[in-house]
């Protein structure tokens, strides 16, 4: 997205680039067995009806796009239960569609001990391209790990007792082995629709939406900060993120970055959502 520049920027290329990291539209691929949460967190995450959540898990039968003002998100259907017949087209299609992701989503329930399928489809599709498209394994459903766990799961303030998230940790650290994945990628989640309120409750997504700003290049942090739902983004991920505009800005600028400091920072500031503005203060220590 961003070509670094040689030559001393002018002002309005400074801003230039600020709008276009501020712009950014970003492509989230959301992908894993069929029931296994996809839509569930989609709508969690976002904050807003996005996607089709079934109760029998066949919610999702071809990809679908969700072309919004800001993000692109697509929800691939259960991707890892795919029979011999039908695998090598929709690997084909699945590669298109993949090429110009900037993030997927793997969703995996907690409970779900037959991990090879997954496994094998993370490696043939989504490895190979970690670079340019990170992938964050998420272990959904933490409040339905069935028995022992289901008891240690605190159900008024829907979150795993210290006892569990031990047990989570553990989990976390085998699917890290299992994928060859840092466990900077793998984050644990749950989300249940809550009927009388008419929102989702949910475990950790402030924490998940705190590992993707950290995986995601400097320049495509802030983008997903702008489009998740507010609750999930904690002060210390938006301060991520504007480091990560900070330090994209600074590979931009190259050599004049030393001399246009002052004015490249007053761009930043001035570009800050009137909500953000409290960030400003953290801009004097980097
Ligand atoms: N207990 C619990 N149930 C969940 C959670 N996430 C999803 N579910 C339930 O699991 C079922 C399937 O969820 P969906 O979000 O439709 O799953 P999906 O991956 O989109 O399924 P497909 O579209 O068929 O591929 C629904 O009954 C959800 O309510 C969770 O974190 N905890
Ligand atoms: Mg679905």
């Amino acid at each position: 997205m961003i070509i670094k520049n040689n030559e001393k920027p002018s002002v309005e290329s400074l801003k230039a680039f600020v709008a276009e990291v501020r712009n950014f539209k970003p492509k989230v691929a959301i992908m894993g067995k069929s029931g296994a949460g996809k839509s569930s967190l989609v709508n969690a995450l976002f904050g807003e009806s996005v996607s089709t959540v079934s109760d029998i898990g066949t919610g999702t039968k071809e990809v679908n796009y969700f072309d919004y003002e800001g993000i692109t998100l697509i929800d691939f259907p259960g991707l890892a239960d795919l029979n011999k017949e039908n695998e090598a087209q929709f690997l084909k299609m699945y590669e298109e569609e993949l090429s110009d992701v900037d993030l997927a989503l793997w969703i995996i329930p907690a409970n779900d001990r037959a991990n090879a399928p997954d496994i094998a489809i993370y490696e043939q599709l989504l490895k190979p391209e970690r670079e340019r498209m990170p992938t964050m394994v998420i272990l959904s459903k933490q409040d339905n790990m069935g028995t022992p766990h289901k008891k240690f799961w605190d159900d008024d303030d829907f979150r795993p007792t210290d006892k569990l998230v031990q047990a989570i940790l553990e989990k976390e650290n085998l699917l890290s082995n299992e994928f060859d994945l840092s466990t900077r990628y793998i984050s644990s989640v749950a989300t249940e629709y809550d009927d009388d309120t008419k929102a989702y409750r949910s475990f950790n997504l402030d924490g998940l939406v705190n590992k993707i700003v950290s995986v995601l290049p400097n320049e495509k942090k802030y983008a997903i900060t702008r489009e998740v739902d507010d609750k999930n983004v904690t002060s210390e991920t938006r301060i991520a993120a504007e480091q990560g505009l900070w330090e994209s800005m600074k590979s931009f600028m190259g050599d004049a970055f030393d001399s246009a400091k002052d004015v490249a920072s007053d761009i930043i500031i001035a570009s800050l959502p009137s909500a953000l503005s409290w960030v400003t203060k953290k801009f004097k220590f980097w």
